[in-house]
């Protein structure tokens, strides 16, 4: 595991003060606060700190730019240029804005600006085409000849959108684009960890054209900032990625003026290779499943079930693959995980680690650094029962557990056992088993002979305690409109 930063790719990292209106300013009280390298655990720059009179400030100009100005009067195809436009402004950006995510979340470059960068643009670019489609529908009522029904879907407003330190850009992206292509108005709060590529998204957007105040960017705690854009009386929905616990936290707020609320939560999902599973394509597709994004990521595929009769070679194979992993610097071309995002987050991942090391067998890695850097080795875990915290609780870390069965029913049942229900997974050869775990998996999204494949048009959000709504495909245009039904009286 190495530490030293070594890149032509770190950019600069330019003006860190809120985005409110179109200008850059400083938090009313003045407060800043650091963020950190997590690669050398060294401050990394100072961050204006928004707090509630920011996301007031933030929320009138929303407000105003909702109400009235060129966002309102502007038509669906004008808009749908001006989001392609900002897509289009992500790629040619693409470089500063990977390495803004590795200087800021110690992802690895390549992972960041071909992965995280495209995959933020792709939802510019689909959702743009949704601005002149989004449609309501005639309804023939009981009453023929005498009214004329219809649905129209309109804008909700100010949205308020609260995004996390995994994927800051994708998943900031995940919730502006649909919000802007039905004409909304955003206060965007990113992460306190990782505000970076918000604030570039919002400068990106102005760039485009989008007018100022649609989209304000101001970086701050979740107690105060977060807090006072969940409770503020003119914004009119939340929508939400991260802990299952501030979800909770999010809905009490939201409860104000009863705004709108969507969450994308946390998940533990189940992975599960079938006997007749092409296990060298189940145990590599295994282990990017779990491994990738340094396993920071919801839907990572934290419990391995094998089938018995493959179990031995499947904890092999996920060993050699984690042993030859390289885990260093993001901006190292060879690293394929960096460190993790914080000291916080190293160290709760390293008391899992611990707990693993002594309630189970460690088949792989189970080291981490203990200054410097926030590292952890990928480490495979086995031996555990399914009611250890460490194969019930989200980790977000690079691990996973294997865990043998020896049946379908046998491990739908232990598959579901979960108060999650983000993702799955299935390995099998047989169409039938493929279609049938499908339908029986309570999870948002069932991966089959594949996994972590995602795309701007794919519905994704969860089951269960994972989260309401969805992010992505047209559905989530239905949580950033309202449906107004009209009834117009045309005859007796
Ligand atoms: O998340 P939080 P944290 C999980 C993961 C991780 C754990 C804690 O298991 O270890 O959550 O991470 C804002 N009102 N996930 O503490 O608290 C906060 O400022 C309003 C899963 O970083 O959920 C940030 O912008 N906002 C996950 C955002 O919420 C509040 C991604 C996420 O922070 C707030 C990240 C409040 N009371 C972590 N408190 C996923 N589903 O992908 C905090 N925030």
């Amino acid at each position: 595991m190495t530490n030293s930063p070594v890149s032509e790719h770190a950019p600069t990292i330019g003006d860190t003060r809120l985005l409110i209106n179109g200008e850059r300013v400083d938090g009313a009280e003045g407060a800043t606060f650091d963020i950190y390298n997590p690669s050398t655990g060294t401050v990394l720059a100072q961050v204006a700190e928004g707090r509630k009179e920011d996301i007031n400030r933030a929320v009138k100009a929303a407000k105003n730019a909702f109400e009235s100005g060129p966002w309102h009067d502007m038509k669906p195809a004008e808009r749908a240029k001006l989001i392609w436009r900002l897509g289009d402004l992500l790629l040619e950006n693409a470089a500063e804005l990977g390495g803004l995510e590795t200087l800021d979340n110690g992802k690895p470059f390549l992972q960041a600006r071909d992965g995280d960068v495209s995959a933020a643009a792709g939802l510019f670019h689909y959702m743009s085409g949704w601005a002149t489609k989004i449609e309501g529908s005639t309804i023939p009522i009981s009453f023929p000849g005498q009214f004329h029904t219809y649905t129209r879907r309109e804008a909700l407003g100010v949205v308020g959108l609260i995004v996390p330190w995994n994927f800051p850009l994708t998943i900031a992206a995940w919730k502006c684009a649909p919000a802007l292509a039905a004409g909304n108005t955003i206060v965007l709060k990113p992460s306190e960890v990782t505000p970076l590529t918000a604030l570039k998204l919002g400068e990106l957007a102005l760039e485009a054209g989008i007018p100022p105040g649609v989209l304000n960017v101001v970086p701050g705690f979740g107690t105060d900032a977060g807090v006072a854009l969940t409770e503020h009386p003119d914004v009119a929905k939340v929508s939400f990625t991260g802990s299952t616990l501030t979800g909770r936290a999010i809905v009490h707020g939201a409860t104000s003026n009863l705004k709108k609320v969507t969450l994308e939560l946390g998940g533990k999902a189940p992975n599960i290779i079938m006997p007749d599973a092409n296990i060298e394509a189940a145990i590599q597709g295994s282990s990017d499943g779990v491994f990738y994004n340094q396993g920071e990521a919801c839907a990572a595929a934290s419990r391995l079930f094998a089938h018995r009769s493959v179990y031995d070679e499947v904890v092999a194979g996920i060993s050699a693959a984690a042993d030859a992993i390289k885990v260093g610097d993001g901006f190292d071309p060879e690293s394929f995980i960096g460190p993790l995002v914080s000291k916080e987050h190293h160290a709760k991942v390293a008391g899992y680690l611990d707990l693993g090391r002594e309630q189970g067998t460690v088949a792989a890695g189970g080291t981490y650094t203990t200054d410097g850097g926030y590292f952890v080795k990928p480490t495979v875990l086995t031996d555990m029962g399914d009611d250890s915290q460490v194969v019930r609780e989200e980790i977000f870390g690079p691990v996973v557990n294997v865990l043998p069965f020896d049946d379908e029913d046998e491990v739908v049942r232990r598959a579901n056992d979960t108060p999650y229900g983000l993702t799955a997974g299935v390995w099998t050869e047989n169409a039938g088993t493929a279609h049938r775990m499908a339908e029986r998996l309570q999870a948002g999204t069932v991966w089959v002979n594949c996994y972590g494949v995602f795309d701007a048009a794919m519905p994704y959000g969860g089951f269960k305690q994972s989260g309401w709504g969805r992010e992505m495909g047209g559905v989530v245009l239905d949580d950033y409109t309202e449906t107004k039904t009209v009834c117009i009286k045309i005859g007796d």
